[in-house]
């Protein structure tokens, strides 16, 4: 009766599902915003998520993945901060019947049945893209600083591996510089200032090319201190579409960015729930992003803001 429909309104409801997430670490805005997306897409599904950041260390994530397995999640998400090293851990987690889900990065496994499927963009088409527009905007004809990503993360490896393909096709293009910003924005102004430097203070770099935002955002720093003009005496492009990057298209600081979607939480749990339901899924669920020049900013910077 009325007592039990009372007692039933305050009993909190059990959680339909506990998952474990090793997330990087924040990096980057853009990861920042990711995690904000899986806690608040669990959240709303009344999930009980375990979050943990492994301040960049694989060691860490390895841990991390142990816990949650000695725990005996329903399933793990895996943000993978670099693309090997992880068979004996996924290994574990299969012996233990544990689903690993993969978000935003890949990894490079001797047996691909170690996880169930990966939710991410194709970087190896991101650098593509870049490069192909690069060679519009300079008509084939440019020398490149190259910023790069965390080294050995799938990130890195096929966005330098997607935009050389295209820089490739064109003789009078060239990557003169190119080192690890680690997808920092300090990261980014430190090897932007060492390029600087080594390039008689920028005259000879036509381009920067930045595997994401936050490390454009420090060469946009650096380049402003050396006393050029970001986006006209040297251009840039870089990856990810974060609020950040609209604003400095905005007051013309910035050239381009390559959008990545960071609200994978809904389709990571839609994709477990499918799992767990029996489902097949492909083993790759990818996510698509466009191209943003400085036309859109205003509108995107604030659509971006609002969210
Ligand atoms: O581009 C970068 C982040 O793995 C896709 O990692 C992700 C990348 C993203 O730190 O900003």
């Amino acid at each position: 009766g009325m007592l039990a429909a009372a007692a039933m309104a305050v009993t909190p409801i059990a959680s339909a599902l506990t998952v474990g997430f090793s997330q990087i670490g924040s990096e980057s805005g853009w990861r920042t915003a990711e995690t904000q997306s899986i806690k608040s897409a669990a959240q709303e599904r009344n999930i009980d998520l375990k979050f943990s950041d492994a301040q960049q260390k694989q060691e860490n994530q390895i841990k991390a993945l142990r816990s949650f397995i000695a725990q005996g999640v329903d399933a793990i998400i895996l943000a993978p901060v670099v693309e090997t090293g992880w068979d004996q851990v996924l290994r574990e987690a299969k012996r233990s019947k544990i689903p690993v889900f993969l978000v935003d990065r890949g990894v490079k496994v001797r047996d691909n049945s170690l996880y169930v499927t990966k939710i991410a963009s194709d970087f190896v088409e991101e650098g593509r893209l870049a490069g192909a527009w690069l060679a519009a905007k300079t008509s084939g004809d440019c020398k490149i600083a190259e910023l790069q990503g965390t080294v050995g993360s799938s990130a890195a490896i096929d966005r330098k591996k997607g935009f050389a393909d295209v820089i490739d096709l064109f003789p009078r293009m060239s990557i003169i510089r190119s080192q690890s910003g680690d997808f920092t924005r300090s990261g980014g102004k430190k090897v932007m200032e060492s390029f600087l430097k080594a390039e008689h203070g920028g005259k000879t770099i036509c381009a920067v090319y930045s595997h994401n935002d936050d490390m454009a955002l420090g060469a946009i720093q650096a380049i402003q201190e050396a006393g050029l003009q970001p986006s006209k005496d040297i251009l840039i492009i870089s990856i990810d579409g974060v609020p950040d990057i609209f604003k400095a298209m905005m007051e013309g600081q910035t050239n381009a960015s390559i959008e990545l979607k960071s609200d994978l939480g809904n389709p990571t749990f839609d994709a477990i729930k499918a799992y767990l339901a029996g489902d097949k899924l492909p083993k790759w669920i990818k996510t698509q992003g466009n191209l943003y020049l400085p036309d859109t900013a205003k509108e995107e910077y604030q659509r971006r803001s609002s969210m």
